[in-house]
This record gives structure tokens, C-alpha cells and sequence, in this order.
């Protein structure tokens, strides 16, 4: 068994925190290991005593012990939504999970500047937008436009970037007829809408395209969006996924020692 403090406890709960068995967590609400889970969902019918029973049971063949609905309401139209409380009996073994992590140095916009003059010695070249039929602007512009995101700058603002924005609905084919035209460096996807897996598709297909015209190493190629992560992003082939709360240092930190790690590796450093 593994006891230890979540890494990234603070002081008010370090004492409570210790006492947690790291390999059989599960969600708590009023004291460790009662599972209580809150949980909500629509259904496709109106609100009824009936329809409230039926939340319930469905909520127990999720496998929720003691469920009960403490929230509903009608949405008109034949719909009806629910909150409800639960047990929750299963446990995860947080120290067997593995998951794949951008690695590179968080740095700071200065130092992301004095980076690129330093080791790269000429401006770094990005192109980015929303791709397919997406219109969601607003995760590419907090990266790219000047004025940023929670207190970060974007790309646009960073004296040493070439920052292209090309907004939204952009085809796949114009993203990267652009890209090669502006010797970009870096290519960014944004994908908002996942209905039916139309940003799998979008993003796939970006990444087909790139083998096709024999592109794919030309250029990083670095996806984002509220329902991206690393490890999808990799699966799909690109070198980098960021998901939600990402400001634009996260992503030039990757970029810029990304294209210096490459250079590297091709050129190997003169010997002795
Ligand atoms: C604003 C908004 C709109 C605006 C968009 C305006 C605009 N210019 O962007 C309008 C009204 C146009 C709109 C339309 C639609 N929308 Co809308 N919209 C939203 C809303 C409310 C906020 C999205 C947003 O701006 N988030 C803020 C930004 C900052 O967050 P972010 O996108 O996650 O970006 C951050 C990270 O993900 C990351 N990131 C994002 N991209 C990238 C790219 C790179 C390279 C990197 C490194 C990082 C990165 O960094 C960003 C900053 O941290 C969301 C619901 C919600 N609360 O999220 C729904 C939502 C996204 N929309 C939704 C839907 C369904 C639609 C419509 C299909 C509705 C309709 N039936 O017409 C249309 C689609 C239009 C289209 N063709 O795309 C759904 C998507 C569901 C799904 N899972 O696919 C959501 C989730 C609402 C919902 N709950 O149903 N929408």
C-alpha cells in the first residue's frame, strides 16, 4: 500500500492528505471513502414523478449506490434535467497511471524571447487557425492575438514571433498553403466542436494531407482546444496537444526548445 501527501498539497489539508491510500482513491464529499458523486443529465422526456424515478434508476445502472435526485427541472419541449447524489464504490490506483505530458520548460515571455535570439538567432515563424467548420476563434486568439489570455500576452505581441492568425473555418488546404508560403515553423489547429468527431476528422485530416504533399516533418504541427489533450494529440499525430487553461507561453516554451532539440539532433554538435 502507498501513503504519501498528494504532491501538490497545501498545508491546510497536508495532514488529511497523508492519510490517503494513493492506490485505492475515490471521490469523497463529507469524509474520505464515502464516494459521494454528484452527477447530471438531460433526458428526452418531460419532467414527472415517473421520469424523476427513471433518472434514479438510471443513475444505480451506472453504478452509483444510494442515488437520489436533488435537482430537476422541465426544459420544455419534451426534455427534463436532473442533478443527483451518489455513492460511488469503485476505486483507481492513482500510482499505476502514466499519462503523456508536454516536457518542455515553462518559460517566461522574456526568457521565450531571449531564447529564440539566443539559440535560434532569426524570428520564429507561426501559423495558426480554427480549422473545418469550426467558428470557435476564441482559444486560437487567446494564444495568438496580441492581448493574450489571463494575464499572458499572445503570440502576436512576442517581439521574436511571427504570429499569422488566420481565424476560422479555415480548410486544411489553406492552412497549409499558407504555412509553406510564410516558411512557418509552427503550424496551430485549434478544434472546439467535438460533436460527432468532427474534430478527429478535421484534425486527421490536416495530418494526411501534410504526408501526402510530404510536409509532415517540415513543421511542428501543435493542436488545442477545451477537449484536446496530449496523448490524443500525439495519437493523431501531431507533436503537441494543449487543452483548457493554456496561455501562449506554454505553447512557445514547446515550440522554441522543440525546434532547437530538432536542430540539434540533425546537426550533430562538433566534436572534440
Ligand atoms: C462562445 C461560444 C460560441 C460562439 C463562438 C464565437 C467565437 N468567435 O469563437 C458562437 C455563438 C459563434 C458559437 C457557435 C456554436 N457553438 Co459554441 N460555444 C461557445 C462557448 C459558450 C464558449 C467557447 C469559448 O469561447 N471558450 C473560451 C476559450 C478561451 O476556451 P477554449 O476554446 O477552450 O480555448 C482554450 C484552450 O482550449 C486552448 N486552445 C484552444 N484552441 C487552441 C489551439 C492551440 C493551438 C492551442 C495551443 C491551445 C488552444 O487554449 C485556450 C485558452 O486557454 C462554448 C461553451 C463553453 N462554455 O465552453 C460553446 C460550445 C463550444 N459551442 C457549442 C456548439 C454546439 C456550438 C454550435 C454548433 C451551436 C449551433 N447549433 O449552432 C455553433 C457552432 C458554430 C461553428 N460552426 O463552429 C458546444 C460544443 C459541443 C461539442 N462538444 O462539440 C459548446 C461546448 C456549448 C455546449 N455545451 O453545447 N459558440
Amino acid at each position: 500500500m502507498t501513503e504519501r501527501a498528494w504532491p501538490d498539497a497545501g498545508n491546510r489539508s497536508h495532514a488529511a492528505a497523508a492519510s490517503v491510500d494513493l492506490t485505492r482513491v475515490k471521490p469523497y464529499g463529507d469524509t474520505y471513502g464515502d464516494g459521494a458523486v454528484q452527477l447530471s443529465f438531460t433526458l428526452p422526456v418531460p419532467l414527472t414523478e415517473e421520469a424523476k424515478e427513471a433518472a434514479r434508476q438510471l443513475a444505480g445502472k451506472m453504478g452509483l449506490e444510494e442515488p437520489q435526485v436533488v435537482h430537476s427541472a422541465d426544459l420544455g419541449e419534451g426534455f427534463s434535467f436532473y442533478i443527483l447524489y451518489g455513492r460511488c464504490v469503485h476505486t483507481v490506483d492513482v500510482t499505476r497511471i502514466r499519462v503523456p505530458k508536454v516536457t518542455s520548460k515553462r518559460m517566461t515571455f522574456d526568457e521565450i524571447n531571449a531564447f529564440i535570439r539566443a539559440r535560434i538567432g532569426r524570428k520564429v515563424v507561426v501559423v495558426g487557425a480554427c480549422t473545418g467548420d469550426d467558428a470557435h476563434t476564441v482559444g486560437i486568439d487567446a494564444i495568438m492575438n496580441m492581448k493574450g489570455y489571463n494575464g499572458e500576452y499572445g503570440l502576436e505581441r512576442y517581439p521574436e514571433i511571427d504570429a499569422y492568425n488566420l481565424g476560422s473555418q479555415v480548410p486544411n488546404e489553406t492552412l497549409i498553403a499558407r504555412a509553406v508560403e510564410l516558411g512557418a515553423d509552427a503550424i496551430l489547429v485549434s478544434q472546439v466542436v467535438t460533436q460527432k468527431g468532427s474534430h478527429i476528422r478535421t484534425l486527421t485530416g490536416l495530418i494526411e494531407l501534410l504526408e501526402a504533399e510530404g510536409l509532415r516533418e517540415r513543421f511542428l504541427v501543435i493542436c488545442g482546444g477545451p477537449r484536446i489533450t496530449h496523448e490524443l494529440a500525439l495519437e493523431l499525430g501531431y507533436d503537441a496537444g494543449f487543452g483548457p487553461g493554456t496561455t501562449a507561453p506554454d505553447v512557445a516554451s514547446f515550440i522554441v526548445q522543440e525546434l532547437v532539440k530538432r536542430r540539434e539532433r540533425s546537426v550533430p554538435e562538433p566534436g572534440p
